[in-house]
C-alpha cells in the first residue's frame, strides 16, 4: 500500500539512558497492531532492541526503525539509545524525523542526556512532545516532571494526557483532547480501550482543558478572540490551533503513562496521526543544486531525490541503506544518480524494516524512511536522485569524537584483517572513526567514550575472532629551536678507490608556530654546484624526521646554507645528504631545543553540582580555565585549554567524577613547548619506546 505525504509521521524516540524508550515503543507497535504481543527488555525480544549486544546488556546501542499504520496514517518510528555513547545514532534519528518524543522518567524528572538532546532539537526547531514514563513506579509524579520541564526547558507543556493516580495506584490515563479516559489494561498484553471519565477525574479534566484551549488558541489572534469571549473552542479549532503551534515549536505537548504496563499509548498514537506535523509541513531541506545553495521542500510530485542517512551492514541482511525520501517516489528500477560520485545505478527491490524484520515495499514517496538493501556504492550522507536532477542535501552534523584509543592485532599477521572490520564499522557509525597516525605510527581508533568503543572492539571480536590489544595512543610531540644557531659539518671519507667528500655550514632560526618547514641558499659564488642543493635538502628532511631531543619530528625550523665546499670526484648526493643531517643535527643542538606538546580547546558540560570537582580536576590536568557560563536546566559549561596528554582518559575519569552525567568537546588547537619534569619524563618515555621498537625488530 503507497502512503500519501501528508500522512506519514516520523518520530524519534529520545531521553536519558533507561527512561523506557524502547519498552514504550515495543508497547506503541502493540497498540497500533504492528506487533501481536508486547515483549520486554528483561525478555530480550523487542522489536526494537534486537543486537546480541542490545539483549545481552539490556541497553540501546544503536538506532532502530519500525512503524505501525493507523487509520490511513503511516507512522515510522526511530528509537535511539540514550547513553550519550552513541549521539551519534540520536543525531541521525533527529535528521531524519519530523518531530521528537522526549521521554522523561517520571521519578527523576528531567536528566542531563535530555536537557542536551534538548538544546540540539531546538537549535534545529524540531518539534518536540515529552512523555512522562515510569509513572507505575514508587515517587512517580506526573505534575513534578512537568513543573521540572518548565523550569529547566523555560517552555510551559500542554498536557494531552493525565495519569489516573499515580505509583502502585495508577489506574489509567485520561485524554485531555478528546475527553475519554483509557483504563490500565489487566495485563500489558492487552489493548488499551476508551472508556467514560471517572466523576473524581472530572475536576481535573477541566483544569487540564482550559490549559489546552490556551495553548490550541495561542498565535491564532482568531482563536484567541473566540476562547476568551466564549472560553471554549470547538473540536476541529482546537485540533486546528494545535497542529498549527506544535509544528512551529510554540508547545509542547506532554503524556503521561507507562510503557510497560501498555497505559498511554493509545492516545499518544491517536495524537501524532492526528496533530504530528507531516512532512511537508516543515521547513524545506537545505541542499546544493549545480554548485548553489537551494532550499527543497519534501512534495512527492517532484523527481525523486533522497538521503542516506544511515548505513548497516548485517551479516544476515548484507548492507542496508536507510533513506529519507524528500522529494519524488523511490520504485524499483529507478534509475538514480549519487551525488557525491556522479556514479549511476538502478535502484533494486525496497524495503521497511520492522526492527530487523525486512518488509518489501513497491514504492517508498517523499517523506517517507525505508531501505535499500544491498547497494554496495551507498554511503551514509550521500544523496541519491533521480538521473536528470543531482543535487545533494546537506550532511548529518554530527560531534567530533572525543575519546580516542591505539589498537593492533595481536597477530601481526591479522592487521590487514582487523583494519578492514574497523573501517566497516566506522562506515555504519559515523562517530567512529580509524586513523593510521603517521607520527606516532599507531592505528587509533576514536569515538564518542569508552563504551561505544569497547562494543564495537566487542563486535569485530565476536564476529571475526581477531584479537586485537589496544593502549593508551601515544601523543604526537613535536621539537623545535627556540634561537638561531650556526654549524658547519664535513663528511669525508677515504675508502678504496673513490671517496667520499661533502661540507656544508647551517644557520638555523626558530619560525612562527605553524609554518613548517624552509630553507634558503645563501651561496656565494659556485662553493657548491646547483646539483646537490636536492641532497642537502633531503639530508634536512631527514634529520628534521629523526628529531633532536627525543625523536619526535622537528618543525617550525628555517635553515639557510650559508657555505660549503665539494671535492671534484669524491662528491655526491649522498656524500652532501650525510653532511646535511650532521651539520643540521649540531646546529639544533646549540639553538635551545625543546619538545612541543598538543594543547587542546575543551569545552565540558556538566551539572553544577559536580562543577567545584571538575575544575580543580582540570587545573590538576595543566587546564587554563577561559570561561564558565551556565546554560540553564542546572548544566554549566567550562572552556578551557588543556595539553591532550592530560586528557587521553578525560572521557572516562570525567564519567567516574560526575557519575556518567558530564560530557566534553575537545578539538586541536595549538602546539606549546613544554620544559622541565614533564619534558624529563617525555624524553626518558621516548627513549624507552625505541628500545622496545629495536628489541622487536
Ligand atoms: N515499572 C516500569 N518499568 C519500566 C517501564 N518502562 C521501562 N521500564 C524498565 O526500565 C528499564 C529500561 O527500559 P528501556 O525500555 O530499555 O529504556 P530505554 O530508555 O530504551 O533505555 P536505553 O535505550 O538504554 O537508553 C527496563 O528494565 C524496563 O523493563 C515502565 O513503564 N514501568
Ligand atoms: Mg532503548
Amino acid at each position: 500500500m503507497a502512503y500519501s505525504t501528508d500522512l506519514i509521521r516520523n518520530v524519534a524516540i529520545a531521553g536519558h539512558g533507561g527512561t523506557g524508550k524502547t519498552t514504550l515503543l515495543e508497547h506503541i507497535l502493540f497498540q497500533g497492531g504492528a506487533i501481536s504481543k508486547p515483549e520486554t527488555i528483561e525478555s530480550g525480544k523487542t522489536v526494537s532492541d534486537y543486537g546480541e549486544d542490545e539483549i545481552a546488556r539490556k541497553i540501546s546501542v544503536r538506532a532502530s526503525l519500525s512503524h505501525l499504520t493507523y487509520k490511513d496514517a503511516k507512522l515510522n518510528f526511530i528509537d535511539t539509545p540514550g547513553s550519550s555513547d552513541f549521539v551519534g545514532e540520536v543525531v541521525l534519528a533527529f535528521r531524519s524525523c519530523e518531530a521528537a518524543l522526549l521521554l522523561v522518567d517520571g521519578r527523576t524528572g528531567v536528566q542531563i542526556e535530555t536537557i542536551k538532546l534538548w538544546r540540539s532539537l531546538e537549535s534545529r526547531s524540531k518539534p518536540r512532545m515529552v512523555f512522562v514514563s515510569r509513572l507505575d513506579e514508587e515517587r512517580a509524579s506526573f505534575a513534578k516532571s512537568l513543573e521540572d520541564v518548565k523550569d529547566k526547558f523555560k517552555v510551559a507543556p500542554v498536557a494531552i494526557t493525565i495519569p489516573m493516580g499515580e505509583g502502585a495506584g495508577l489506574k489509567g490515563v485520561v485524554d485531555v483532547l478528546k475527553g475519554v479516559a483509557y483504563p490500565a489494561p489487566s495485563s500489558h498484553e492487552q489493548k488499551e480501550a476508551e472508556a467514560p471519565v471517572p466523576a473524581d477525574m472530572a475536576a481535573a479534566l477541566a483544569e487540564y482543558r482550559a490549559k489546552l484551549y490556551e495553548a490550541a488558541a495561542e498565535g491564532d489572534d482568531e482563536l484567541m478572540e473566540k476562547y476568551l469571549g466564549s472560553g471554549e473552542l470547538s473540536p476541529e479549532e482546537t485540533l486546528k490551533g494545535l497542529k498549527e503551534a506544535f509544528a512551529a515549536g510554540r508547545i509542547v505537548p506532554a503524556f503521561a503513562g507507562a510503557g510497560l504496563r501498555n497505559i498511554g499509548t493509545a492516545a499518544l498514537v491517536d495524537f501524532i496521526a492526528t496533530i504530528g506535523p507531516s512532512p511537508a509541513s516543515l521547513a524545506p531541506e537545505p541542499a546544493t543544486e549545480a554548485g548553489a545553495s537551494v532550499e527543497i521542500r519534501v512534495d512527492p510530485a517532484k523527481p525523486a531525490s533522497a538521503l542516506v542517512f544511515k548505513t548497516q551492514i548485517d551479516q544476515f541482511s548484507g548492507r542496508l541503506s536507510y533513506v529519507k525520501v524528500i522529494t519524488g517516489v523511490l520504485a524499483p528500477d529507478l534509475e538514480i544518480v549519487n551525488a557525491r560520485d556522479g556514479r549511476k545505478e538502478k535502484l533494486g527491490k525496497l524495503y521497511t524494516l520492522q526492527g530487523k524484520k525486512l518488509e518489501e515495499v513497491k514504492e517508498i514517496p517523499a517523506g517517507d524512511i525505508g531501505i535499500i538493501a544491498k547497494s554496495a556504492s551507498l554511503k551514509t550522507n550521500d544523496t541519491i536522485s533521480a538521473a536528470e536532477r543531482p543535487l545533494a542535501y546537506h550532511p548529518l552534523r554530527l560531534p567530533t569524537p572525543v575519546h580516542m584509543i591505539a589498537i593492533s592485532a595481536v597477530n601481526k599477521k591479522e592487521e590487514d584483517k582487523l583494519n578492514e572490520n574497523l573501517l566497516k564499522a566506522a562506515e555504519e557509525d559515523l562517530t567512529f572513526q580509524v586513523r593510521f597516525n603517521a607520527e606516532t605510527k599507531e592505528t587509533v581508533v576514536s569515538g564518542m567514550g569508552e563504551l561505544q568503543i569497547n562494543m564495537v572492539l566487542d563486535k569485530i571480536r565476536n564476529a571475526s575472532k581477531i584479537a586485537a590489544e589496544t593502549r593508551v595512543p601515544r601523543v604526537a610531540y613535536r621539537e623545535t629551536i627556540t634561537k638561531k644557531a650556526s654549524a658547519e659539518y664535513t663528511h669525508k671519507k677515504q675508502t678504496g678507490g673513490h671517496g667520499q667528500y661533502a661540507r656544508v655550514v647551517f644557520d638555523v632560526e626558530p619560525l612562527e608556530r605553524g609554518s613548517g618547514y624552509q630553507f634558503e641558499n645563501k651561496l656565494f659564488g659556485q662553493s657548491v654546484s646547483k646539483g646537490f642543493i636536492p641532497g642537502i635538502e633531503k639530508g634536512i628532511h631527514q634529520a628534521m624526521e629523526a628529531g633532536i631531543v627525543a625523536g619526535y619530528p622537528v618543525v617550525d625550523v628555517k635553515t639557510a646554507i650559508t657555505d660549503g665546499k665539494e671535492h671534484p670526484v669524491d662528491s655526491s648526493e649522498m656524500a652532501f645528504k650525510i653532511a646535511s643531517r650532521g651539520a643540521f643535527r649540531e646546529a639544533t643542538k646549540n639553538a635551545n631545543p625543546v619538545l612541543l606538546e598538543p594543547v587542546m580547546n575543551l569545552r565540558v558540560f556538566v551539572e553544577e553540582k559536580n562543577l567545584g570537582d571538575v575544575m580543580s580536576d582540570l587545573s590538576g590536568r595543566r587546564g587554563r580555565i577561559s570561561g564558565q557560563n551556565p546554560l540553564g536546566g542546572g548544566i554549566v559549561e567550562i572552556d578551557a585549554q588543556v595539553p591532550q596528554a592530560e586528557l587521553l582518559r578525560y572521557a572516562i575519569d570525567l564519567k567516574s567524577m560526575t557519575s556518567s552525567t558530564g560530557s566534553f568537546e575537545v578539538e586541536f588547537d595549538h602546539y606549546a613547548p613544554i620544559t622541565g619534569k614533564i619534558a624529563e619524563d617525555v624524553i626518558k618515555a621516548a627513549a624507552a619506546f625505541r628500545t622496545q621498537e629495536e628489541e622487536e625488530e
